[in-house]
């Protein structure tokens, strides 16, 4: 397989399921549609909702006779984009990190303005859940959005974020603090990512090892969720602006403590080497031995070699 064409390939499926499933840009209030495809259809790397779509395809391959996967899983694939986006719309705004640049282009409150940037995020996260609710019948329907609002709130996704921004007001930020952050602002949106198309693939057929196989899905969302934040780091201390499409050098400017600043980016890189590695061997676990998902774990760490 070569990886890179197959990641494009996946990646313009996602473009054009997440072209169909967002509202019309021409729907009223337009400003807001507009704002929300702004945000979305700018770019990314489709990490999770690549993710969602080749774990179902585990599953659906299993059952004899019958196309991969039996439900579809672009919905979930792009429900789960739209909180990713929602996070980074809020997150460049001027009361949290107040980025001017989001892959390659100015941010939403640049483009558009404040207030609509705070509604666009706030409706795509709405958007999120009408995507399950319409996309699934209740099971596996239920489970997926239980996932959903798990991954994105009080205790992981947001919780992540605010003690994120806690640690950047003070010294002395712990392992274990940073460890926190990174575990529910990063890994929890790659591991429900997993999760879900795990979900969707085993659908209402459940077997009885189905919930083992979720549960290395869990596992290997972690940590390549860990393996990510870690590689985000570095790549915050090496790279540049054009490149990241973000801007570059913040963490060092802003004295925020990464892994970088704990470890140095020798270890760093060595703890994203493993954890991605780890991730890979849950991978080689399931059905098929996911040669996909371990190529696109390789690729993660290839990010900062
Ligand atoms: C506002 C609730 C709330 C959360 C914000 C996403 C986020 C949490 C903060 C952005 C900063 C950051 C480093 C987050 C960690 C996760 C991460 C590395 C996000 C960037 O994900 P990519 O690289 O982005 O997959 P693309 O643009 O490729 O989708």
């Amino acid at each position: 397989m070569n990886i890179s064409e197959e990641i494009a390939r996946r990646a313009s499926l996602i473009d054009a399921g997440i072209d169909r499933l967002l509202p019309p840009a021409s729907a009223r209030p337009q400003r807001l549609h507009a704002a929300m495809r702004y945000a979305v259809q700018g770019g990314g790397k489709r990490l999770r909702p690549m993710l969602v779509i080749a774990a179902a395809e585990l599953f659906g391959r299993r059952r004899p006779g019958q196309p991969a996967p039996v439900l579809d899983p672009m919905p979930a694939a792009v429900a789960i984009e739209c909180v990713h986006t929602y996070s980074l719309v809020h997150d460049d705004l001027p009361c949290m990190d107040n980025d001017d640049l989001r892959r390659g282009r100015p941010t939403v409150h640049k483009a558009f303005d404040e207030a609509t940037a705070l509604l666009a995020g706030d409706a795509l996260l709405t958007l999120a859940f009408e995507l399950i609710g319409r996309g699934y019948p209740p099971d596996p329907g239920h489970a997926l959005a239980l996932e959903l609002a798990d991954a994105a709130g009080s205790r992981r996704l947001i919780g992540g974020q605010v003690e994120d921004l806690l640690a950047e007001r003070k010294a002395g930020v712990t392992p274990e603090e940073l460890a926190f952050i990174h575990l529910n602002k990063t890994a929890a949106m790659i591991e429900a990512s997993l999760v879900i198309g795990g979900l969707i693939g085993v659908g209402t057929a459940a077997q009885s090892q189905s919930g083992k196989d979720i549960e290395v899905l869990r596992r290997a969302g972690r940590n390549l969720g860990l393996a990510f934040q870690i590689v985000d780091d570095v790549l915050d201390a090496t790279s540049d602006t054009a490149t990241l499409g973000k801007t570059a050098g913040k963490d060092a400017k802003a004295g925020k403590t990464t892994s970088v600043s704990l470890h140095g980016i020798e270890a760093s890189r060595k703890s994203a080497l493993d954890l991605s590695e780890m991730a890979a061997d849950e991978f080689r676990k399931l059905p098929g031995a996911a040669p996909f998902l371990v190529a696109l774990a390789g690729t993660l760490s290839q990010r900062i070699k």
